[in-house]
C-alpha cells in the first residue's frame, strides 16, 4: 500500500475569493489512469485548479502544465506560464514542436524514484532473461523440448548501458550488484566506480566491440535518432542481445529484421516504436527473437511524481532554483 501524503496546503479548486484562478494544465495519453492522476493532482495541489486538455479553459489562467505531447500551440498560448512539466523523463514529445514553445520557460523533466526504480526492473528483467536463456527455454517449453543449454557466470557478460543519466545510471549499478560487467556510453565522459565509461562517437567502436548486451537508455536528440542501426550492430559482437527502452527513432526496425535474420544480433527486447502504437501488421508482433511491451518499461507514478512537482512548485514560489531543466540545444 503507498503512503498518502497529507498536504499542508488547502483542498480547493475554486478561486480563493473572487481572485483570477490559477490553473496546472493536465494531458496524459493514458485513459485508463486519466482520472486517478487528477485525484492526486487535486489533493496535493490544492490551490491550483486542474485541467484536462483539451477543456483547457482560459489559457491565460494556466501557470503550470504537466503534459505529455501536447500540440506546442497550445503553451504558446498560455501567456503567464511559468513551468512546462514533462510527463516522463523524455522530453522529445515537447521540443518536436519547440519553436512554438513559450522561450524562456524553463523545462522540466520528470526524475521520480519510482521511474527510476520501474525501468531498473525492466532492463534488469531482460538482461536476466536473456543471461539465463529463458527465451530459448520458453521456446522449447512450446515445443516439449527438454534440453539443458550452458550457464555462464554473469561476469562473463558484459552490459554496455548507452546513456548514462539518472536511469542509465541505476540501471548500471543494478547490474553490477547482479555481478554483470558493465560499461556506459554517455555523450560527456562520467567517473563511475566499477563502470567502464566511454563517451562521444570516438569512442562508440571501443564501447560496441565488448557487449554481449547493448541497452539503450538515450535520450532522444539529432545525434541519437537512428544509433541503433546495421553498421554499430556490425560492430558489436555476433550474437549480440539488444534492449530499447528508450525511444523508437534510436532503431531504424528494418536494420534489427536484417541483422536477427543475419544472427548478428540474436534477439532483442523492445519497449518502444517508430509508430505508436504498433501497427498490426508490423513484423515485430510475431517475431519469434524479440519480445515487445507496449511503452510500459516504466510508467510514471502518480503519487510520487505528483509530490515532485508540489515541491518544484514550492522551490520557484520561494524564488530558488528547480532541478532537472533541460537544456533545449542539447535536447534533454
Ligand atoms: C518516459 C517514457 O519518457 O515513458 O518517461 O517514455
Amino acid at each position: 500500500m503507498t503512503e498518502r501524503r497529507q498536504s499542508s496546503r488547502p483542498v480547493s479548486n475554486s478561486p480563493p475569493g473572487g481572485a483570477r484562478e490559477r490553473v496546472l494544465l493536465f494531458k496524459t495519453e493514458s485513459s485508463a489512469l486519466r482520472d486517478h492522476w487528477v485525484d492526486v493532482l487535486r489533493s496535493e495541489l490544492g490551490d491550483l485548479r486542474i485541467r484536462v486538455w483539451p477543456d483547457s479553459g482560459d489559457l491565460d489562467a494556466v501557470e503550470y502544465a504537466l503534459v505529455w505531447d501536447i500540440p506546442g500551440e497550445v503553451l504558446a498560448g498560455c501567456r503567464n506560464l511559468k513551468i512546462i512539466f514533462s510527463l516522463g523523463a523524455g522530453v522529445d514529445h515537447l521540443l518536436s514542436d519547440v519553436s512554438k514553445l513559450p522561450a524562456d520557460i524553463p523545462i522540466v523533466r520528470m526524475v521520480d524514484e519510482s521511474l527510476t526504480a520501474g525501468m531498473v526492473e525492466y532492463v534488469v528483467y531482460h538482461c536476466l532473461r536473456y543471461h539465463r536463456r529463458l527465451d530459448v527455454y520458453e521456446m522449447q517449453q512450446q515445443r516439449r523440448i527438454w534440453e539443458e543449454l550452458p550457464q555462464t557466470p554473469t561476469r562473463e557478460c558484459t552490459v554496455g548501458v548507452m546513456g548514462m543519466g539518472q536511469l542509465g545510471l541505476a540501471c548500471a549499478n543494478s547490474l553490477l550488484r547482479f555481478g554483470f560487467k558493465v560499461s556506459g556510453w554517455s555523450r560527456s565522459k562520467k567517473q563511475q566506480q566499477a563502470i567502464t565509461c566511454y563517451a562521444g562517437d570516438e569512442e562508440l567502436t571501443q564501447f560496441f566491440a565488448a557487449l554481449d548486451i547493448l541497452v539503450c537508455l538515450l535520450p532522444l536528440t539529432r545525434q541519437t535518432r537512428g544509433i541503433l542501426n546495421a553498421r554499430n550492430f556490425d560492430r558489436m559482437k555476433k550474437g549480440v542481445f539488444v534492449i530499447n527502452a528508450a525511444r523508437g527513432g534510436h532503431l531504424i526496425e528494418k536494420d534489427l529484421l536484417a541483422s536477427i535474420e543475419s544472427g548478428q544480433v540474436e534477439a532483442a527486447a523492445l519497449d518502444v516504436f517508430n509508430i505508436e502504437p504498433l501497427p498490426q501488421g508490423h513484423a515485430f508482433w510475431r517475431h519469434p527473437k524479440i519480445t515487445l511491451t507496449p511503452h510500459v518499461a516504466s510508467l510514471t507514478n502518480p503519487q510520487t511524481a505528483v509530490r515532485r512537482i508540489a515541491d518544484q512548485i514550492e522551490r520557484h514560489r520561494r524564488g530558488e532554483s528547480l532541478e532537472h531543466v533541460i537544456d533545449t540545444q542539447r535536447e534533454y
